[in-house]
């Protein structure tokens, strides 16, 4: 008995510890706060305690939510993702700038396009938190988690790889795939696997463009778990769905054999994966020895580049090239940042457009005229992707309001000025900076009155004359660009996403793909009609939404759709 009176006693008082401890430091970090001179908010968790990131929206803030006083400051900012629900609310009452003051460190969030411009200017007074992204680690040092020299060096190679002899692949399999999944998708009346065949397409692209490695589009329902795109498909899946877990645990720790079978499963995906990254990088490296002139895939790029860049290097004296475990990282890095990114996007847009048929019109209209009878294998890059500006433009909407990746900067090691409209503020050292992409996005100083509206008509200007379409207009049309800074969702200045391009490539020749002519339609539940179950979607869409670890349709397969002719 004594003993076990013991032990309570032990526990309770380290949990007594504990939140005294996190009182202590809210405490001094509100008193921090404080001499910014910004709007405060304080909340008693810190978003980066890993704990809380597995249960604060699943089962926690639901809760507190369902309590009589339950929806105060705490529902409403304690949980990571919370920009996506508030919109432009918060900056609107607060003004551009404001501080959450956490038991870990203070977020300070940011709405305004010239500080943004600034922030991102100022790489290396602002850095990226790496604490963030040590994930990545697991494959091996990287882009995302370096930074300074190291990181310029990688960059430098790095960018050397998006050039247009891959956007020329990533392109042609781009419209192969969509092609691929627009024939399993009109062979069935209804399609709930919509997110789950856009990953597919995009894992499909970035395994022939990243590695050269070409597979057959294949559905939701012809998965077979012998095949090697399978294989590596579903251990990148683990990988990416468990990246939290991973990131708290450890490659170390998951090795054990004495874990739960869910845990050794992404410890053999982990496996998995890096042995199917090791056999490409082989074979590819016996080509390029062999003088074989191979295509101009990210992989190869890299392992060329790299070689390069170790030749210069030696007669400069530095060294400027990756190593193979750097290389591993990189490819890593480019599957992490890739894959999820522009599969969540094209689920969005596809989800959206099927409660949207004006804009699936005006899209066709579009294609229509560039494509006309031609077949998708002739559809030339250079020629063809300038020409679609609307699709680029339903990407750009779709991105605006449902911006996937959070951007987060730091202050680094010592205190920031940073000017915010006609004001100066000295930021403490060790503060997070949070460019509130979301915010931004759906300002009315930058983005009018229907700000909330997904309208990728916004980003067109259509020359002078009428708004007939006509052939002669549709050539004049062009993309309009917002304020800068306006605009965030692939970050900006120096550090921006290299995949910019990529995933722009990706995206447009899949939309060609598709709706060239097909079109998309909700099916309707019960007594529904077209339009109820449209009015359906879009509400799922804005509602059903959340960050997960990129912002994503938390129950996609709730939209039942069916594609039919025009
Ligand atoms: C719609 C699609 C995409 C969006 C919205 C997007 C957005 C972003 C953003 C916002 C960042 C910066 C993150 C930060 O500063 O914290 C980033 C970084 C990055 N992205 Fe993308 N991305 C997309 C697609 C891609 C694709 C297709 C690739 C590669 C194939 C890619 C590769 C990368 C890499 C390597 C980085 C890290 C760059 C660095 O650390 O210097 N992205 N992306
Ligand atoms: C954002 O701004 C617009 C336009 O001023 C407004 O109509 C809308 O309600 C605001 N959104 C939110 C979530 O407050
Ligand atoms: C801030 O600066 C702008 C132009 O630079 C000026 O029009 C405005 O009056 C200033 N606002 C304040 C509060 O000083
Ligand atoms: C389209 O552009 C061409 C040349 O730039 C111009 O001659 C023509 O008038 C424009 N048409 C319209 C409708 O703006
Ligand atoms: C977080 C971090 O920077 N991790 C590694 C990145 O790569 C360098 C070398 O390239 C390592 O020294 C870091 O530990």
């Amino acid at each position: 008995m004594m003993v076990l009176h013991i032990v309570l006693l032990g526990c309770l008082s380290s949990v007594v510890g504990w939140v005294l401890y996190s009182w202590y430091c809210l405490f001094t970090n509100y008193l921090t706060a404080c001499r910014i001179g910004v709007p405060l908010v304080i909340i008693p968790v810190s978003h980066e305690n890993p704990l809380w990131m597995i249960v604060d929206k699943k089962i926690f803030i639901p809760l507190f939510e369902r309590l009589p006083f339950g929806s105060g400051t705490f529902t409403r900012y304690n949980w990571r993702g919370w920009e996506f629900q508030d919109k432009n609310k918060s900056h609107l009452e607060k003004g551009d700038i404001f501080v959450v003051v956490t038991p870990g460190r203070n977020w300070l969030y940011l709405c305004n396009a010239e500080a943004l411009l600034d922030v991102f200017q100022r790489r290396a007074e602002f850095p990226r938190p790496l604490e963030l992204f040590e994930m990545v680690n697991v494959f091996g040092p990287n882009l995302s988690t370096t930074d300074g020299q190291q990181w310029q060096r990688h960059r430098k190679v790095t960018a050397s790889c998006f050039n247009e002899q891959n956007n020329d692949l990533v392109w042609a399999e781009s419209v192969r795939q969509a092609r691929g999944m627009l024939n399993y998708w009109v062979l069935q009346k209804s399609i709930r696997s919509t997110a789950d065949d856009t990953r597919t397409l995009s894992l499909h692209v970035l395994s022939s463009a990243g590695f050269g490695k070409s597979y057959p589009f294949q559905g939701h329902l012809e998965a077979s778990p012998t095949n090697v795109a399978t294989s590596y498909k579903e251990s990148l899946q683990t990988i990416l769905d468990n990246c939290i877990l991973l990131m708290v645990l450890g490659q170390k720790f998951l090795s054990k054999n004495w874990l739960p079978q869910r845990l050794r499963k992404l410890h053999q995906a982990t496996l998995t994966f890096k042995q199917y990254m090791t056999e490409v990088y082989e074979e590819e490296k016996r080509w390029i020895e062999d003088g074989k002139p191979g295509d101009s895939n990210l992989m190869t790029s890299l392992i060329r580049a790299s070689a390069g860049a170790n030749e210069a290097g030696e007669s400069e004296g530095n060294c400027g090239a990756l190593t193979e475990s750097e290389i591993y990282g990189n490819i890593f890095v480019f599957n992490f940042a890739g894959h999820d990114t522009t599969a969540h996007t094209l689920a969005f847009a596809v989800v959206i457009l099927a409660a949207n048929p004006s804009v699936q019109k005006w899209l066709s209209e579009e294609l229509q005229y560039v494509l006309g009878d031609k077949d998708p294998s002739e559809w030339d890059y250079q020629a063809v992707f300038p020409r679609l500006k609307r699709c680029l433009a339903v990407l750009y909407e779709t991105l605006r309001l449902y911006p996937p990746v959070p951007i987060a900067k730091s202050t680094g090691r010592e205190p920031r000025t940073l000017t915010v409209g006609n004001k100066s503020f000295v930021i403490p050292a060790n503060t997070m900076l949070i460019p509130n992409h979301v915010a931004i996005h759906t300002h009315p100083r930058y983005w009018g009155h229907d700000c909330l509206v997904w309208r990728p008509s916004r980003w067109i200007q259509s020359g002078k004359g009428t708004n007939v379409a006509t052939k002669s207009n549709l050539d004049n049309e062009s993309i309009v660009m917002p304020h800068k800074g306006s605009f965030i969702a692939w970050s900006e200045g120096i550090r921006n996403c290299p995949g910019k391009k990529f995933s722009q490539i990706e995206f447009v020749a899949t939309m060609a793909g598709l709706f060239k002519d097909w079109g998309v339609d909700p099916v309707p539940e019960g007594a529904e009609n077209l339009d109820m179950a449209r009015k359906r979607v879009m509400h799922m869409a804005e509602t059903d939404t959340g960050q997960v670890l990129l912002l994503q349709l938390l129950h996609p397969e709730r939209a039942a759709l069916a594609w039919r002719r025009r």
